[in-house]
C-alpha cells in the first residue's frame, strides 16, 4: 500500500498524476476541524501535507501523528506552527523563487495605479462623468524619479528595487538587519533607518512576511512620520500595517494614497470604511496570481513534497536546521 498523502489544493492532472504515482492522496477542501474530523483516518496516517491557505498548527498537528513534511503553495509560511513542526523534525518547505517577479510586477501596478488613479479615474469615465477635458481635479502625481523605501529588502523587494530603478529612475531606500550590497550595488540602493525612510519616502513599499515582530510594523506614529504626498503599498501581509490608523490617515489625507493586495482579515469586510475611500486600490491578493506563476508554484510544492519526503531538504527547506537534530 503507497503512503498516504493529504492534498488541500488542487492540482493540474499533470502534476497530480506525479503525486498518485507513489502516494494514497487524499484531496480535501481545506484544513479546517470539521474536514479534519471527516477524514480522520487518513490525517492519522498522512505523512505528507500540500496545499495552502489552511492553518497547521498544534491541534493539527496531533491529529496527524504521522507525518513527515508539510510543503505550502506559498512564499508566506506565517499559517504553520514551525516551533511545533520542530519539536517533531517535520519538514516544511516552500516556494520563495517562482513567485518573485510576478509579485514584483502587482508591487508596481499598485504603485502606478494607486498614485495616477488608475481605478477611480477608470471608474470615473465609466459612470459618465467624462463629458469635457479634464481638469486640475483629474490630475495625480508621479511615479518615475521619486524616492521608493522598501521594508523587506528580499527576493521580491529587490525584484521591485530593479523595476523601480532602471524602469523608472527612481532613488531606492531600504531598511533591513543587515546589508544587501548586492541591491546597492546593483540599483544603488541606500539603508537607512525606518523613521528615516518613512520621512524621505514618496513610496513607501511593505513586502515583510507576518511575524510577532513585524505585526503592526505601520502604525499611527508611523504614518504620520510619512509625507503628506506620499503613496503607502503593502503587498506583503495585512496586519503589518494597521489598518484601522491607515483608514484614518487616507480619510485625512496625511498621506496620499495606498495601494493594498493585503488586508488584515482576508478576504477585506465588504462593510469595511476603507472600501469606501476613492484614494486606496484594493486588490483580493493577487500577487502571485497568474496561471503561469500559479502553476510554477504548484509544480515547486510539489516538487518539494515530494523530495522531502526522499529525505532531500536541501533547497525551499524553512527549518533544515531542525531536521539536522532527527
Ligand atoms: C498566495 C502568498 O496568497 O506566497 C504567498 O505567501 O501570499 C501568495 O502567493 C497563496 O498563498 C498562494 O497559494
Amino acid at each position: 500500500m503507497k503512503p498516504s498523502v493529504i492534498l488541500y489544493e488542487s492540482l493540474p492532472d499533470d502534476l497530480l498524476s506525479r503525486l498518485t504515482e507513489h502516494y494514497q492522496v487524499t484531496e480535501v477542501n481545506g484544513l479546517d476541524a470539521d474536514t479534519v474530523a471527516a477524514h480522520a483516518e487518513t490525517f492519522k496516517q498522512a505523512v505528507g501535507l500540500l496545499g495552502s491557505g489552511g492553518k497547521v498548527d498544534q491541534a493539527l498537528l496531533d491529529k496527524m501523528p504521522a507525518l513527515k513534511a508539510c510543503s505550502t503553495i506559498s512564499v508566506g509560511y506565517d499559517l504553520f506552527d514551525v516551533e511545533a513542526l520542530n519539536q517533531r523534525s517535520i519538514a516544511l518547505m516552500h516556494t520563495p523563487t517562482v513567485l518573485t517577479d510576478t509579485v514584483a510586477d502587482t508591487v508596481l501596478a499598485l504603485m502606478l495605479a494607486s498614485a495616477r488613479r488608475v481605478t477611480e479615474l477608470d471608474s470615473w469615465v465609466k459612470a459618465g462623468h467624462w463629458t469635457q477635458n479634464i481638469t486640475p481635479e483629474q490630475f495625480s502625481i508621479d511615479v518615475h524619479h521619486k524616492t521608493l523605501g522598501i521594508l523587506g529588502m528580499g527576493r521580491i523587494g529587490k525584484a521591485v528595487a530593479q523595476r523601480a530603478h532602471f524602469g523608472f529612475d527612481m532613488n531606492i531606500l531600504y531598511t533591513a538587519r543587515s546589508a544587501h550590497t548586492d541591491a546597492e550595488e546593483r540599483y544603488s540602493a541606500t539603508r537607512c533607518g525606518l523613521d528615516q525612510l518613512l520621512k524621505k519616502s514618496d513610496f513607501v513599499c511593505v513586502i515583510l512576511p507576518m511575524t510577532e515582530q513585524t505585526r503592526h510594523m505601520i502604525g499611527p506614529e508611523q504614518l504620520a512620520m510619512m509625507k503628506s504626498s506620499a503613496v503607502l503599498i503593502n503587498a506583503g501581509r495585512g496586519p503589518v500595517v494597521d489598518e484601522q490608523a491607515l483608514t484614518q490617515a487616507l480619510k485625512e489625507k496625511t498621506i496620499y494614497a495606498a495601494g493594498l493586495d493585503v488586508f488584515e482579515q482576508e478576504p477585506v469586510p465588504t462593510d469595511a470604511e476603507l472600501l469606501t475611500l476613492p484614494n486606496v486600490v484594493t486588490l483580493p491578493h493577487i500577487g502571485s496570481a497568474t496561471h503561469e506563476t500559479r502553476y510554477a508554484m504548484k509544480k515547486d510544492g510539489l516538487n518539494n513534497l515530494l523530495a522531502a519526503l526522499s529525505g532531500h531538504t536541501d533547497k525551499n527547506c524553512v527549518n533544515p536546521d531542525a531536521l539536522k537534530k532527527a
